[in-house]
């Protein structure tokens, strides 16, 4: 972790004028022309950043490059935005699992890094470039270290790295990979308010005369389905505040998008500081932590599952998943009577009083 932060800042201090900051985008052309089909991945069930970033790096490789290039994606794209995102940005992807790994010699993974749980890597190729924001992964890294690894941990989106190499590169960026930049820029960075850097609003600069609003208005404001009002409606009834946490089961759920929606939702609930928000899909545990709290909601998060299942995050949101030994409403009370016990400890609120949301069911 030393290497690309030390290496970005001393690029940082060194830097031209027209340069973003961070590694040489030279580099990255140099070490993409030296190959001929490039690779892009992404960590499972990708989110509006990665989607983006990986569409911002292949059409770097095939307008600056000419050079054929590809993105895969693994699991599947959640959330009714993401979905928007996918059709009205036109971003080209294939399922990883159809893609013949042997046919490109450069791979590359975006918004994520080698060793990450939900990062789902051919096994037994090198990872060529690396361009991430998250800090990297304390185990399971690869023995074989990413040739072109830019990793820069004070940047809010890798949305907004790729950007920068698409400034510095010189390249067209069309009206559509803009908007879809742009919304992966405000999705990770809370509309610039959180974790922006300088790079953060250079490429928001560079892409809003860029984006086509009403297009990113339809990403942000998208049809919601019955299912989402009937599951919103339970999990509102089953809202459990201590204190300033909230917890909140949504019980068997159909896809695991709910969680982090609801957990959002629940954040604006005024004079509350931390929410976690959890739900079974078929044997599953989904849960997203989001705090304002002075702590890191993935070392919240990691106390609270005590160790259990793989979960990520940084900064106020976290998220995870563990396997339960079976779907059944028994596993599911005694798993979330233990994850609510564990919560409390976590933020020192053993023996607060519990309320509901008032009104009917209180
Ligand atoms: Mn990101």
């Amino acid at each position: 972790m030393n290497g690309p932060v030390s290496s970005a800042m001393k690029h940082r201090n060194g830097a031209q004028p027209a340069r973003t900051d961070g590694r040489s985008t030279a580099e990255l052309i140099r070490l993409l022309g030296s190959k001929r089909r490039l690779l892009v991945l992404t960590h499972a069930n990708p989110d509006p950043d990665s989607l983006a970033s990986a569409a911002g790096l292949v059409h770097l490789a095939r307008t600056r490059l000419g050079m054929p290039a590809d993105f895969a994606f693994a699991g599947r794209i959640m959330r009714a935005e993401n979905c928007e995102m996918v059709k009205a940005c036109g971003i080209e992807m294939t399922p990883q699992d159809q893609i013949d790994v042997a046919q490109y010699d450069c791979l590359a993974v975006v918004d994520t890094q080698p060793g990450f749980g939900h990062t789902h890597l051919p096994p037994g190729r090198a990872i060529d470039i690396v361009v991430d924001h998250h800090v990297p992964p304390k185990a399971g890294k690869p023995s074989l270290p990413a040739v072109y690894d830019d990793v820069r941990l004070t940047v809010g989106a890798t949305s907004s790295i790729v950007t920068g190499y698409l400034i510095d590169a010189g390249v067209e960026v069309p009206r559509l990979l803009a908007t879809a930049l742009f919304y992966g820029l405000l999705t990770d960075t809370a509309d610039l308010s959180r974790d922006a850097s300088a790079l953060d609003v250079r490429a928001y600069e560079f892409l809003a005369p860029r984006v086509d609003r009403a297009i990113l208005r339809a990403i942000q404001k998208p049809d919601l389905s019955a299912d989402y009002y009937r599951t919103l409606r339970e999990a509102l009834n089953n809202v459990r505040i201590y204190g300033d946490l909230v917890l909140c089961s949504l019980g068997r759920i159909g896809a695991p998008e709910m969680v982090a929606e609801v957990a959002d939702l629940l954040m604006r609930l005024e004079g509350k500081q931390t929410v976690i928000c959890g739900g079974l899909v078929g044997t599953t545990y989904y849960v997203s932590l989001r705090t304002e709290l002075a702590r890191d909601a993935y070392e919240i998060l990691g106390e609270a599952l005590a160790g259990e299942g793989s979960f990520g995050g940084h900064g106020r949101v976290a998220g995870g998943s563990i396997a339960l030994p079976d779907g059944g409403e028994r596993t599911l009370k005694r798993f979330e009577r233990r994850l609510e016990k564990n919560a409390l400890e976590a933020l020192g609120l053993e023996g607060t009083s519990v309320s509901g949301l008032g009104g009917a069911k209180d």
